[in-house]
């Protein structure tokens, strides 16, 4: 276990004080007006409003406060006051070049965006525009276009009923180019997970977290990106279960945490130990970790079979659930410990230990994020964990099983409604009959296809439901040279970011409504639904004014854009589906009759109702209808060979972002304040490259493919990691990462495993 002295900071527990004083500040610098606190009240609880931050789930028993720190501050943010106005842009400095200079920090601080808006190349400026000549303009400038050629991205924000209406337009109009924020996510979840257990989302609910005896995290950050998990986690340590982390870095909300819903807990300070044991691996060890441990559950099997006693493997549910099992045993049995050690950078003792804690839980939840699914083996790292999983038949039964943590409150839900460029994926044959249009049956482009169909030249359009994918996809400065070739971007979003900034040839600005808005149509109050990370569906109900009477509802612009480019049918009824979205949930429940059974009566039921899931009930929907384990083929998940001066970037979340937006400089947790630029590394690492701490620095990306890729204007930061290892903050450093290094199997970019050199820099 890491004593927190041997940190170079002293950041004091997840939650507490430090937490409220977080949300202070935002709320402070946001220029929130008080009443938006009352909106804080009403998050995450029946017929109140679904945070706009993670993807946690909602408890049924909820609390007086059923809100996080990033949830307050994601909440905080977008309840500004301030508003990006036409105005903004008649201020001669504010040029689109000019604004190119701008922190991200700073465009978002513009405020909220409440009038569409068209660029005008002449004046290098957005002017703006009426809803019906941005639609017609949109119309006109996408149908001469082969529909393969535009892409629809969506980021996992806007709610079921609008998802499944953007995905219903690609494909009228032509094409399954529909990727989402999940392919630089938990793609590899969809699809790896999907490989070995048949289902692309996890396996526990709720009621799970409060049977489990043993958490396993790797590679998800709770304290920062999920904190409302803290609350069952503490709870769970409360009755005596146990917590093995594994991290290449200290995330101080998975050493302790004090819950500022408890007055007791806040006034005495005290905190709960989190993790039992803190492992700190190399990036992209995990495959060896838990190679090393399943080795230890083999022979704790073998011994306790030799002496008589009960078996450590659960064999029946082997023979009866699984295949693959032979090979990977003696796989683990052949494995050798020397080699475990160099490529997880643990000591055997270390990976005994977390395993001893697996073999005596009756009830184990394997828990996982970026750190093992953004890796160049990510999808092997999920096959991995399951083959842990598996052993113990951890899987199907109450307080067991596997936890991938999403990202964007509706992800996963944007996925279930038909946002998905794999064809096979969705029911096409019920769509087309339900609308009678004709669905292509190719498959259409991922995030990494498209950016690289855009540097080809071949991508003609974007359409973006939410999101900032020039500071979210790899290789950005391609990327942005790209961009700008198109003939058409558009962009639905609540603030200004760095991707409105590389306008195509026609581009608008088409800003919505957000989630705590009354979203009025002309059949009354609409609701909105999302789906969590246990595949819970809630529905979601604004309560404040609109921030603007010029903007629209995420689904109105999508049914404005869909008529505008879209061949009408009778079937088509897209002003009726705008002013009824209880029209909508019937449209899914007809395509998805089994999911969403009952969908308008049940959105309300407490902590959401549940969308099912096969291997939740031991139904593997795989190829061979069993689970599988994976022999592994590679003993770490980086896409590359270690070499003398080539480090392992992971690049990471401060506790002061959601992804690209950036509330402020302050992370606590890893104790960087005032800053982003830095680079954390092993001080031993920083004396052996001949460097020195507190010196500027450049990161150069180290392969051979002829692109030269730089980020410089860092200042080298000692820290406690492992040797080899380096961190540095996402989005800045995705002018780093190759599109083309990304999973094997779901092409999910591999930015926790980036090999890159560095160097003093010069300026
Ligand atoms: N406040 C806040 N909340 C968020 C977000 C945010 O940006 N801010 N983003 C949202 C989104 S879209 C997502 S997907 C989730 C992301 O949430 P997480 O999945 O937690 O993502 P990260 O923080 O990027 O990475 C998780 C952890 O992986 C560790 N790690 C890196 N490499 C390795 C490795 O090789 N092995 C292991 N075992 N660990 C490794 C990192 O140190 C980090 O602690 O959070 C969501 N919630
Ligand atoms: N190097 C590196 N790259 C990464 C990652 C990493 O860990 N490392 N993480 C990846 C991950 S996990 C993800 S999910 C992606 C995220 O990629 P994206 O989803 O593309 O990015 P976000 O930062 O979530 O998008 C922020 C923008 O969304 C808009 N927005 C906010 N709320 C709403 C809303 O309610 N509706 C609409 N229409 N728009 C809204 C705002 O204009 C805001 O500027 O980035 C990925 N990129
Ligand atoms: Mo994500």
């Amino acid at each position: 276990m890491t004593d927190q002295r041997d940190l170079p900071h002293s950041p004091g527990p997840a939650g507490g004080w430090g937490s409220l004083k977080g949300i202070a500040r935002i709320f402070g610098e946001s220029w929130s007006s008080p009443a938006s606190l009352a909106t804080l009240g009403q998050l995450n609880k029946p017929k109140g409003v679904m945070c706009v931050s993670c993807a946690w789930p909602k408890p049924a028993n909820y609390a007086a406060f059923e809100f996080c720190e990033n949830g307050a501050k994601a909440t905080l943010w977008e309840l500004t006051s301030a508003r990006s106005t036409p105005a903004f842009w008649a201020d001669e400095r504010h040029t689109v070049t000019a604004l190119r200079d701008w922190a991200d920090h700073d465009l978002e601080k513009t405020g909220r965006l409440t009038h569409p808006l068209r660029y005008d190349a002449a004046s290098d400026r957005y002017v703006e525009v009426t809803w019906d000549e941005a639609f017609a303009g949109i119309g006109a400038a996408l149908k001469p276009l082969e529909p393969n050629d535009a892409v629809f991205y969506a980021s996992g924000h806007a709610g079921l009923e609008a998802s499944y209406l953007y995905a219903l337009l690609a494909r009228a109009f032509g094409t399954n180019n529909l990727p989402q924020s999940s392919n630089m996510c938990h793609e590899t979840t969809s699809v790896g997970l999907t490989k070995v257990i048949g289902s692309p989302v996890g396996t526990i609910v709720w009621d799970d977290l409060a049977k489990a005896d043993a958490f396993f995290f790797f590679g998800q950050n709770p304290g920062t990106n999920s904190p409302r998990f803290l609350h069952p986690l503490k709870e769970a340590k409360e009755r005596g279960a146990k917590i093995v982390t594994f991290n290449p870095i200290i995330e101080q909300g998975l050493v302790s945490f004090v819950d500022p819903q408890s007055p007791a807990a806040m006034l005495t300070g005290k905190a709960t130990k989190i993790s039992d044991q803190y492992h700190q691996l190399k990036a992209g060890g995990d495959i060896a970790v838990l190679l090393g441990m399943c080795k230890c559950v083999v022979e704790a099997d073998d011994a306790a079979t030799t002496a008589g006693q009960a078996e450590i493997i659960d064999h029946a549910f082997v023979a009866e659930h699984t295949t693959g099992f032979d090979a990977f045993i003696a796989q683990c049995r052949a494995a050798d410990w020397a080699e475990i050690a160099h490529e997880s950078g643990l000591t055997e003792a270390a990976i005994r230990d977390a395993a001893q804690v697996y073999i005596e839980a009756e009830r184990v939840i394997g828990v996982y994020g970026m750190g093992l699914t953004q890796h160049a083996h990510g999808s092997l790292n999920v096959a991995m964990l399951v083959n842990l999983l598996l052993l113990r038949g951890n899987i199907g039964r109450p307080g067991a099983g596997c936890c991938p943590v999403r990202g964007h409150s509706n992800v996963q839900g944007q996925r279930t409604v038909g946002i998905a460029e794999k064809a096979h994926l969705v029911p096409l044959d019920t769509i087309d009959a339900l609308f009678d249009i004709t669905s292509p049956r190719d498959d259409g482009m991922n995030i990494v296809e498209a950016t690289e169909g855009l540097f080809a030249g071949k991508v003609r359009a974007f359409v973006c439901l939410g999101g900032n994918l020039l500071r979210a996809v790899p290789d950005q400065q391609r990327l942005e040279q790209a961009w700008g070739a198109q003939d058409l971007t558009v962009m639905v979003s609540t603030k200004l970011n760095r991707s409105h900034l590389f306008p195509g040839k026609q581009a608008y600005i088409l800003p919505c409504l957000g989630r705590y808005e009354i979203d009025a149509q002309a059949g009354g109050n609409q609701v909105v639904t999302t789906e969590d990370s246990f595949s819970m569906i809630n529905g979601s109900v604004g309560k404040r004014a609109p921030v603007s009477d010029s903007v629209k509802s995420e689904l109105a612009i999508v049914t404005g854009i869909a008529k505008a480019a879209v061949a009408p049918n009778d079937k088509l009824r897209w002003d009726d589906w705008t002013a009824d979205y209880g029209l909508v949930r019937d449209l899914i429940e007809r395509t998805y009759p089994e999911d969403f059974r009952d969908y308008n009566a049940r959105m309300f039921e407490p902590g959401g109702f549940y969308r099912g899931n096969g291997a939740h009930q031991r139904i593997w929907k795989t190829e061979s209808g069993k689970a599988v384990f994976t022999t592994p083929g590679a003993l770490n998940s980086v896409g590359f060979q270690d070499a003398p001066g080539r480090y392992r970037l992971m690049t990471i979340r401060s506790n002061d972002q959601f992804n690209t937006t950036i509330y402020g400089y302050s992370d606590r947790f890893h104790g960087i304040e005032g800053t982003r630029d830095v680079v954390l590394m092993n001080p031993d690492d920083i004396a052996e490259a001949g460097l020195h701490e507190g010196q500027m620095v450049r990161m150069i990306t180290d392969t051979d493919d002829g692109v030269d890729r730089q980020l410089g204007g860092l200042k080298l930061t000692g820290y406690r990691l492992p040797r080899g290892t380096i961190a540095s903050y996402y989005p800045e450093c995705n002018v780093l990462v190759p599109i083309g290094l990304h999973d094997d199997l779901s092409k999910t970019p591999a930015s926790k495993s980036v090999p890159v050199r560095i160097v003093a820099d010069s300026v």
